[in-house]
Formats: C-alpha cells, sequence, structure tokens
C-alpha cells in the first residue's frame, strides 16, 4: 500500500515530455517519508500504442487499481484536464473515500471554478507545489482543519491564496530512470518570465520573477543524465525554462562553464528572438545547441503591439538563417485569430510563415488558434459563450472516438478545443485552413 500516488494523466501530444513536476512532487514527498508511486499514463499510453477507443476508461482503471494508495495526486494542465477529471471520477468509484487532490497550471489557472466542474476532487493544491504538498499532507496526517495558503477544499470556499517562488536549487535529486529511453528528455534550469504577452498565463502562473538553477547543478544534471540516456535512441537535453536566454549574465555563464569542463551533451533551449543575436548564435552552436524553439506569434507588427509581445520582424530572417545555417534546428509558432486581428494581420503572419519555411530545412513553423488560456489577460475580456469549436482538430476526434459528448462541452473542460471569435473574418473559414496548410 502507498502513501500516495501521483498520476500524471494521458495527453493528445504524442511527442510530450517527462512530467517534471510530478517528478519533483515525487521526490519530496519521498525525501520526506512519503511512500510514493508516480504512474505516468502518458509515458504508458504511448508505449502501449496510443490509443483513443472506448477500452481506454478500463485501461486507466486497471492501471491505477496495481498501486493501491491512502491519497491521490493527479497533475492537471489545460490539455489533461479533462484526464484529470475522468481519472478523479474512476479513483472515487474504485473507494469514494480516497482523498483526491490536484495541482498544476490548470490547478492554479482555475483555483475555486474546478469545483463548479466535479465533485471527485476534494482538494486544489495552486501554484509551485514544493512547500504546499508537505503543508498539505501534514495537515491530512494530523486531521488539523486549518487549511495552508494554496489550499483550497471543496465545500470551503474560504481559502488564502499567493504566487509563491520556491527556491529551486533545493529541489533533491529526480529519478530519471523511466526516460532513459526516450528520445528528449526535459531538465528544468529555471523558472519565471519577466514579459506579459496578454494570451499567455506564464506570469500568473509562475510571475515575473525570474529564477536559474546554479549553473553547475544544470550541467551536472543534463550531463549525468544523457549518459545514462540510451546511446541508441537519445537525441538532447531539453532545457525547461519560459526563458532561458533573458539573461545574457547567466547565459555567458552558462557557456563558459559548459566550454570549461566536460559538458559535452547536446541541448535544446527556449528564448525570445530579440534576445539572440551573432554572439548568441555563436555561443549556442559552439555549446552544443541543436535545437532552438522561438515563439514568433505573428507577422504583423500591429499585432506584436497588441498582442504585448512587442517582437521586431525587421531581422528575424536573416537571424533565423544564421541559426540554421550553423545546424541548429529552429522551431516556432504562430497563432491565428486574435481577437483584434484583421485579414491584413493575418496575410502578414502567411506571408512570414511562407518566407520563414524557405529559409532551411532546419525550420518548423506550427500554428495554433487563439484559445482562451485561463489565466491570461485575454481570457479575462472574453464571453466565453461566444467561443467557437474547432472541430477540424485530432484532439476533437479523439475525445469523439472515447465517447465525450464533445460537441456540448463546456469551454472550460478543454479551452484548446476552442478559439475566440473575431470580428474581422471568420477564423474557421477553411480558407484559412488550407492557405496555412499548404504554406506550411
Ligand atoms: C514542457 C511543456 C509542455 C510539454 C508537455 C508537458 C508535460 N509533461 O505534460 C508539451 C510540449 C507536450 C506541452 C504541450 C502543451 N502546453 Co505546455 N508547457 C510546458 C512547459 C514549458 C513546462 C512544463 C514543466 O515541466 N514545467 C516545470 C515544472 C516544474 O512546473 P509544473 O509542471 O508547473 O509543476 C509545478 C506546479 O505546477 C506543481 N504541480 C504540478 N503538478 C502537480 C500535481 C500535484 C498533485 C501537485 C500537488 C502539484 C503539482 O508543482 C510543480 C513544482 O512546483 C510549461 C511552461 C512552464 N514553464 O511551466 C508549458 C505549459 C504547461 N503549457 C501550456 C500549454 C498552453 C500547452 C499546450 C496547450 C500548447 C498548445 N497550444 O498546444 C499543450 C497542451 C499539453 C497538455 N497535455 O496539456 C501552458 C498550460 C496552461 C494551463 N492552464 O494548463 C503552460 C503553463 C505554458 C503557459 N504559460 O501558457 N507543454
Ligand atoms: S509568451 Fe513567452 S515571453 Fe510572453 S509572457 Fe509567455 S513565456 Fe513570457
Amino acid at each position: 500500500m502507498y502513501d500516495i500516488l501521483l498520476i500524471n494523466p494521458i495527453n493528445h501530444y504524442g511527442l510530450s515530455s517527462n512530467p517534471l513536476g510530478m517528478q519533483i512532487i515525487h521526490s519530496i514527498c519521498e525525501k520526506n517519508g512519503y511512500k510514493v508511486k508516480l504512474l505516468d499514463l502518458a509515458l504508458e499510453h504511448k508505449k502501449e500504442g496510443y490509443f483513443f477507443t472506448k477500452e481506454i476508461f478500463t485501461w486507466i482503471e486497471n492501471k491505477i487499481k496495481l498501486y493501491p494508495s491512502k491519497y491521490y495526486g493527479i497533475s492537471i494542465m489545460n490539455g489533461t484536464f479533462i484526464w484529470g477529471l475522468e481519472i478523479a471520477k474512476i479513483i472515487k468509484k474504485l473507494d469514494y473515500k480516497k482523498i483526491v487532490f490536484v495541482g498544476g497550471p490548470q490547478a492554479t489557472a482555475l483555483k475555486e471554478k474546478i469545483f463548479d466542474i466535479t465533485t471527485n476532487i476534494d482538494y486544489c493544491l495552486l501554484y509551485e507545489g514544493e512547500t504546499t504538498v508537505l503543508k498539505f499532507l501534514n495537515m491530512i496526517e494530523d486531521e488539523k482543519a486549518q487549511l495552508p495558503y494554496n489550499v483550497i477544499k471543496r465545500d470551503e470556499m474560504d481559502y488564502t491564496c499567493q504566487l509563491t517562488s520556491e527556491n529551486i536549487n533545493e529541489i533533491p535529486p529526480l529519478d530519471y530512470k523511466d526516460y532513459y529511453n526516450v528520445r528528449i528528455v526535459d531538465v528544468e534550469v529555471g523558472r519565471g518570465c519577466p514579459y506579459s504577452c496578454y494570451y499567455c498565463s506564464a506570469k500568473s502562473l509562475v510571475g515575473h520573477n525570474i529564477r536559474y538553477k546554479k549553473i553547475e547543478k544544470i550541467l551536472s544534471e543534463s550531463q549525468e543524465l544523457y549518459d545514462n540516456m540510451c546511446a541508441e535512441t537519445r537525441k538532447y537535453i531539453n532545457f525547461n525554462h519560459d526563458n532561458f536566454l533573458s539573461s545574457r549574465k547567466v547565459f555567458k555563464e552558462f557557456i563558459n562553464k559548459k566550454l570549461g569542463g566536460k559538458y559535452g551533451f547536446p541541448y535544446g533551449c527556449e528564448g525570445r528572438i530579440d534576445a539572440i543575436d551573432d554572439e548568441i548564435i555563436d555561443d549556442l552552436y559552439k555549446s552544443n545547441c541543436v535545437y532552438l524553439f522561438v515563439g514568433l506569434e505573428t507577422g504583423s507588427e500591429r499585432m506584436q503591439e497588441i498582442s504585448k509581445k512587442r517582437l521586431h520582424l525587421n531581422d528575424i530572417k536573416s537571424k533565423i538563417k544564421k541559426i540554421t545555417d550553423k545546424g541548429i534546428f529552429f522551431e516556432s509558432n504562430f497563432i491565428i485569430g486574435f481577437p483584434e486581428e484583421t485579414l491584413e494581420d493575418l496575410y502578414q503572419t502567411i506571408r512570414l510563415v511562407a518566407e520563414l519555411s524557405w529559409i532551411s530545412f532546419n525550420v518548423r513553423i506550427s500554428y495554433s488558434f487563439m484559445s482562451p488560456e485561463p489565466g491570461s489577460e485575454v481570457f479575462h475580456n472574453v464571453n466565453l459563450d461566444e467561443c467557437v469549436m474547432v472541430k477540424d482538430d485530432h484532439i476533437y476526434s479523439e475525445l469523439k472516438s472515447v465517447g465525450f459528448d464533445v460537441d456540448n462541452m463546456p469551454v472550460l473542460y478543454f479551452n484548446h478545443l476552442y478559439t475566440i471569435q473575431n470580428l474581422n473574418y471568420d477564423v474557421l473559414y477553411k480558407m484559412c485552413f488550407y492557405i496555412f496548410s499548404n504554406v506550411i
């Protein structure tokens, strides 16, 4: 019998990475004497063929039954929320007295709204989980009545919450064993983003306080993990930070120490294009960066300003050319359907995507519809009843094929299946789709 079963739900992104948040909670609980099992359903689902049939619910139930526990903790993101709800339902069906708690970005973004959606979740833990989970377990074990900060209980709407800023250097070592056969493994290198793009929830989830792990720690953890990964299949270590390149000083320290030590591992990272110049490109190349993700979001300077992304687009083509000429794979994402976007703005995006796609085979562009992201500025200004469902999407068919009543699903169940209505043009108009998919 385990004290805690931590569950990472299945998701609709076949290429999903290791669940760092859950690995951290696992390691912290274990260090504090709890017997814990991490059940990564996303990993198991991928291993067992990534199927979406009606049998999936029995499959989940059988997996959960393997690890009887006192408490069940589920991690939820917007794209896994619907599965988190089903998992909670299954646990309560097996034994309604079991305590079910959730944490993760979607828990923080929705807060007490979660209890309007389900009665199968008992507690919702907000923001970073390191300190909160221990206080929560302590409260349950000692049968205390007082809820700690950042814990909400169903049927008890009186709670206190605040943005946290954990010391990420104190997190005990993580267990990566289950991911040694995966091609790309995520390592956390820091948290926080100083920007305020209006479609993004980062500032309400982790705040503006940008933090980095000690460089020595990043390097030794990554190299050790890379050495342990299966040599035939491993590709690189992916640095998990919304904005790894935003501090030039930290990046320089990283470069100096990586080049000065025995840290040859290849890596990927994420940053803003305005933080990248010739010197940074050179450093990325020398330090064995093989993958770079940069969100560009729109080809319209006007929408750059309105969305508060505020990138200047004039020199990005030459930068991307220099990056890919060095052999670094470059990926970017664009958003279609900003509420204020006009057709002219959209055409500017399409034109830019076309130009970027021709720069090199080492460029990959993806796109997403403007979704009402809980915790973002856009979310606060949108009427959810006016959002429209994107049915031309693999997630729609996958949910339908397992038996969800997708057509009547409220927006909050899966906000990424919805897009915000745009009064200037019909976002879902097929031509947009075709133009885009043909260009890309
Ligand atoms: C890696 C990543 C992915 C990976 C997969 C992640 C995974 N393992 O499933 C991929 C590439 C597949 C992905 C896809 C998407 N992602 Co993403 N992704 C991230 C990213 C960059 C890092 C996640 C991470 O590991 N963080 C580090 C760990 C330490 O933080 P954490 O997971 O939040 O965990 C902490 C707490 O939340 C908490 N916690 C977490 N789980 C639990 C569980 C319990 C029980 C408890 C007590 C606490 C707890 O404790 C942890 C330690 O403090 C984040 C941004 C970010 N910086 O977090 C976005 C982020 C999570 N993604 C986001 C989005 C929007 C998406 C997509 C919808 C993008 C898209 N348009 O397609 C999809 C949806 C995927 C899905 N399955 O839901 C949003 C989620 C917003 C939300 N409300 O859920 C984020 C926050 C980015 C943002 N600011 O908008 N993503
Ligand atoms: S989109 Fe990127 S730069 Fe903008 S606030 Fe979110 S994490 Fe920061």
